[in-house]
């Protein structure tokens, strides 16, 4: 059965264009609830390590310093179906060719500074969420 969390990050393009509010809204709106939040930041070396699966992708050193490039929201994510659900909500990884209405199509600009992160499976959502939260940190 699939599992209940994921995890997302509010990209450093859709924190500086002043779009946490509007995102946060619709992902609550949509009926995910926040188990975990922060406002943080990525170093160069986090961001490498956060994506070390896409290492050998042409756009990997672009990607780290992109996403080290200003502060992020981190959040857990609690609802049914949680991994599908999200990756529905948020759109395609190019916002162009996102639904109408989904995060990315409304928020996002490129398909490197494409305003938010769902993880993929219930396994990288738990190896995501462990990255930025420890035990006690979540409700
Ligand atoms: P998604 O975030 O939709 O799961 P992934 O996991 O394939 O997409 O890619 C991770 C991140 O890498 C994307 N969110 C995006 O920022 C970046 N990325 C993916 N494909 C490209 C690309 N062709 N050019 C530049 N950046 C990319």
């Amino acid at each position: 059965m699939a599992g209940n969390k994921t995890f997302t990050m509010i990209k450093p393009d859709a924190v500086a264009a002043g779009h946490i509010g509007g995102i946060l809204d619709q992902i609550l709106k949509s009926g995910f609830k926040l188990v975990a939040m922060k406002y943080t930041y990525l170093t160069p070396e986090k961001a490498g390590e956060f994506y070390a699966v896409h290492k050998e992708r042409p756009f990997y050193a672009g990607l780290c310093a992109f996403m080290s490039s200003g502060p992020i929201i981190a959040a857990i994510l609690e609802k049914d179906n949680a991994i599908e659900d999200f990756r529905k909500l948020i759109g395609a990884t190019d916002p162009k060719k996102a639904d109408e209405g989904t995060i990315r199509q409304r928020f996002a600009n490129s398909i490197e500074a494409n305003a938010i992160h769902g993880s993929d499976s219930d396994e990288n959502a738990q190896i995501e969420g462990n990255f930025f939260f420890s035990a006690f940190e979540r409700f």
